[in-house]
């Protein structure tokens, strides 16, 4: 779409300003048709899309390089004040939906543009959440939205409204806990949410759960170095939820073997026949001996 303002005074239907587009710059076309120009006076006023609105580039669309020109025809028999062109542009509509043009779009303001919006992300809530009723519904979309410091006292949440805070809040599936070593478990498990703002990981290892981490949305894995050995340990993740809303998976459990036993310093000796001097045997020779003293002293 050609978009552009003219403030014309030619000769009427004499001399004229056409409007022409091309793919190569030597075979012209015109925008608004056969030999149809723009021709006569506006007054004095620069007017946008003046005589016959804006035109139509639909016949460039897809090429990579097309060009366009205002081009001026006169017979030379009298002189006026001429044509004064102004605001040219080219815009592109949305070809993804192809029957309209950026014309067809404007921009509003007010409660009664809000209001399809609202009534919109109320409809995707209520078709993910159908067991809400109105008024929770209205709850869920209030207590969920953006706060923004603009609209404080000016609406009643002072926020903006957030399709996806809103959503249900799914908990996170198929848990799993992995002994990595006697110092490390490795837990995984499914996100099935978009609404969740964080995941608590929480561990019972007999004292009830305890929340040993705080992870992001879309999180899907934690590894827990700091598991007590040798204790059942049970695992559970809980999604939350910017209203406050939370929901915890299934657990599940581990057992954490306990620490191989260090001892410093040795402990403990052995007789080793294959080395060197041996104190025990010439102890054995003389309790021998003794034996066979005493003995002889007998007889
Ligand atoms: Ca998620």
């Amino acid at each position: 779409m050609l978009n552009y303002a003219l403030n014309l005074d030619t000769e009427y239907r004499v001399d004229f300003v056409f409007i022409e587009h091309s793919s190569d710059g030597v075979t012209w076309t015109n925008a608004f048709g056969p030999s149809i120009g723009l021709s006569g006076s506006t007054g004095g006023w620069l007017l946008s899309g003046a005589f016959g609105g804006n035109a139509n580039l639909g016949d460039l669309n897809g090429l990579a390089t097309a060009q366009v020109r205002f081009r001026f025809e006169t017979d030379l028999s009298i002189t006026l004040d001429g044509v004064h062109v102004d605001d040219v542009a080219i815009t592109v509509p949305n070809t993804t939906i192809g029957a309209h043009s950026v014309n067809d779009y404007v921009f509003l303001n007010g409660t009664s543009m809000a209001t399809p919006h609202v009534a919109g992300v109320a409809a995707l809530v209520w078709s993910a959440d159908p067991g809400l009723t109105s008024l929770q519904l209205k709850t869920r979309l209030m207590n969920n939205g953006d706060p923004i410091a603009a609209l404080v006292g000016k609406t009643v949440s002072g926020k903006r409204l957030n399709a996806q805070m809103a959503m249900p809040l799914h908990a996170a599936t198929a848990l799993t806990a992995a002994v990595v070593s006697f110092s490390q478990v490795d837990l995984s498990w499914v996100d099935n949410s978009v609404s969740e703002t964080s995941y608590l990981v929480q561990r019972d290892s007999c004292a009830g759960f305890t929340t040993i981490a705080t992870l992001a949305a879309d999180s899907s894995a934690y590894s827990d170095a700091a598991a007590p050995a040798g204790t059942n340990l049970v695992y559970q993740i809980v999604a939350q939820a910017r209203d406050g809303r939370a929901t915890a998976s299934a657990t599940t459990n581990a057992m954490k073997p306990a620490a191989p036993v260090v001892v410093a310093g040795g402990g403990g000796c052995m007789l080793n026949p294959q080395t060197g001097f041996d104190p025990m045997l010439p102890t054995l020779l003389l309790i021998a001996f003794s034996i066979l003293y005493l003995r002889r002293r007998k007889a």
